[in-house]
């Protein structure tokens, strides 16, 4: 029996060790958090849990001392209690009590959601344009003549505006380990600001189900210093003349993108991209489509059929065949395309 117990108890001991190694993981948790957004949620969380235990504590203590306390003993088969009903006393407390409760809940929510949605000073910071498209994330800095998609680079410890809109169905914009979830809808612009507090790469999610490949409409938000953000900017406002092949079989790549219609749209540079995500910075994306490890095999097997990958996308179907041989040139083409060395990669380190 006692051998038993213990296998049960290292059974539980690993099992929770799995779960909680779970979170935290590459910034996807809000339990975790990094940004103002997801901080001021954590602080809500943690006072509503406090809120809860202390109601649950209460409601035990008093149970378990009515069940002791007042069982029926031996002898008061036919005791009648002493009745309180009407008692003002004990009507007043438990009105009382709930009422500071809920107060201290709703006081510092109130607050909290007037906070997080003042963009009173949107004016002096960094304003971009989110677009939600099945199953992929677009965003044009406002006043930067910069269009990315997938990776949305910011500068940390400032806040940074969206404006949010959808070119399709309802999605919604979600980074946990930064901050709250917000709809992107089809009709009408929606603001919210982030605000990294570290640098480093952290997780976004479409939290709406739009369709077959919802769940892998990922982003990736890169926090870096202001100084590095800068020079980022700068460097992707130059970027025509780094968007040139830098070998013969990159040129003959760059040849193909044109005649395989696939121009027609992904932008490389500045020009906003109408249907598909711009490319400018493809060679430094932390993931192809949002997420697939960027290597060549994965590139290769998205540009020949991206329908095994992401079912429903609105590249399949649009573009003559590619073999694997052009689909291997216009890969290393794409993979070239490096417009920066601040990157994923050297985000945080
Ligand atoms: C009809 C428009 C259209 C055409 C033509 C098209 N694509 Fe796409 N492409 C898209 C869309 C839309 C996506 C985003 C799919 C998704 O993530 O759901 C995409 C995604 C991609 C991605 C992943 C981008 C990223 O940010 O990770 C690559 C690479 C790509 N396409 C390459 C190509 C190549 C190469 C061609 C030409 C052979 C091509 N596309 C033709 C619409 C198009
Ligand atoms: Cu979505």
């Amino acid at each position: 029996m006692k051998g038993m117990g213990k296998t049960k108890a290292l059974f539980l001991l690993s099992f929770l060790a799995i779960v909680l190694a779970g979170c935290g993981k590459e910034n996807l948790t809000a339990l975790v958090p990094k940004g103002t957004g997801a901080e001021t949620s954590m602080n809500l969380i943690l006072l509503s849990t406090l809120v809860m235990v202390f109601v649950f504590v209460v409601v035990i203590v008093v149970y378990v001392i009515a069940l002791v306390r007042f069982r029926k003993k031996k002898g008061q088969e036919n005791y009648i209690p002493k009745q309180v009903e009407g008692n003002k006393t004990l009507e007043t407390i438990w009105t009382v009590i709930p009422i500071i409760l809920v107060l201290i809940l709703a006081v510092p929510t109130v607050a909290a959601t007037f906070e997080l949605a003042d963009m009173s000073k949107s004016g002096d910071g960094v304003n971009i344009e989110v677009t939600g498209n099945q199953y992929w994330w677009h965003f044009n800095y406002k006043g930067e003549e910069i269009q990315t998609s997938q990776d949305l680079y910011i500068p940390t410890g400032e806040k940074v505006y969206l404006n949010m809109i959808s070119s399709d169905v309802i999605h919604s914009l979600w980074i946990p380990s930064i901050s709250g979830k917000m709809d992107v809808n089809p009709e009408n612009v929606n603001k919210m600001y982030i605000e990294a507090k570290e640098e480093g790469v952290y997780w976004g999610k479409c939290a709406e189900l739009c369709g077959p490949s919802h769940s892998l409409m990922d982003f990736k938000v890169v926090a870096v210093s202001p100084e590095e953000f800068d020079k980022w900017v700068s460097d992707m406002q130059d970027v025509d003349p780094k968007a040139q092949p830098q070998d013969a079989v990159a040129q003959e790549g760059k040849d193909l993108f044109e005649e395989k219609s696939c121009m027609g749209c992904h932008a490389i540079g500045s020009s906003p991209a109408a249907v598909g995500p711009n490319l400018t910075d493809f060679g430094n994306r932390s993931k192809i489509a949002g997420f697939l490890e960027p290597n060549e095999e994965n590139l290769v097997k998205w540009i020949m059929d991206p329908e095994s990958i992401k079912p429903g996308n609105k590249m399949t179907g649009n573009y003559p065949a590619v073999s694997e041989e052009e689909a291997k040139k216009i890969s290393a083409y794409l993979m070239q395309l490096k417009p920066s060395d601040i990157t994923p990669e050297s985000a945080g380190k």
